[in-house]
């Protein structure tokens, strides 16, 4: 199989870790991939134009993020990332599209800050991304105590992925502060190997 990714993207750190946690990051080929270079080839396997994008060797292409997880999840028989149909499956997908979906604010706040050219930014669209992030750090907050330590979800996975980039590229605005329950789970959870290992690097 081969991945193309970028070092610094969070939903390709969700596959890493996933591939990590599964015993199959052996079995994986890196492809470093610009999805933002006009010439990239990257549309051939993902007409989207994103990283990641998993290709199997018999050539099948997939993405996104939740989607090569659980296929990645399915070729192994250890501890399912992705419990089997039921409530905790639900909650374990719940807990996902809050993980992606900080990192889907979190990104448009640095599509917006970064990329856009100054005359063009929307300071009304950053505060509404950062409202919608602050809203979803606080559901975690509550629910901090059930996330689990050892036994991980795609659900803590997002969260691990979502938390590290908050702290990768919007630092300044301190996550942690008012909320002491999630801060103490992903202290732990840091210092995890597959977690450890896969800190984003420009
Ligand atoms: N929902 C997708 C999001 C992937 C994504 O947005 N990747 C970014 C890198 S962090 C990208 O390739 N962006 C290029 C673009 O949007 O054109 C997933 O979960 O995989």
């Amino acid at each position: 199989m081969k991945l193309r990714y970028s070092p610094t993207s969070p939903y390709v750190r969700k596959v890493v870790i996933t591939a990590l946690e599964t015993g199959l990051d052996s079995r994986i080929e890196r492809v470093r991939t610009n999805a933002w270079d006009p010439a990239t080839d990257l549309t051939g396997d993902n007409p989207l134009g994103k990283v990641p994008a998993l290709i199997l060797d018999d050539g099948s292409c997939f993405y996104d993020s939740p989607v090569i997880c659980e296929l990645l999840d399915s070729l192994q028989d250890g501890a399912k990332l992705f419990p089997a149909a039921g409530p905790a499956r639900f909650t374990a997908l719940r807990r996902q599209a809050l993980g992606d979906g900080i990192l889907d604010a979190a990104l448009q706040v640095v599509i917006e800050t970064l990329r856009r050219p100054e005359p063009y930014r929307w300071n009304g669209w950053i505060d509404r991304q950062k409202a919608a992030i602050a809203r979803a750090l606080d559901q975690l907050e509550r629910e901090a105590a059930d996330l689990a330590e050892n036994s991980l979800t795609i659900g803590e996975i997002a969260i691990i992925a979502a938390l590290g980039y908050l702290d990768f590229r919007l630092a300044a605005d301190r996550w942690r502060e008012g909320r002491p329950a999630l801060a103490a789970w992903f202290a732990v959870l840091e210092k995890r190997p597959s977690v450890a290992a896969t800190l984003p690097k420009e």
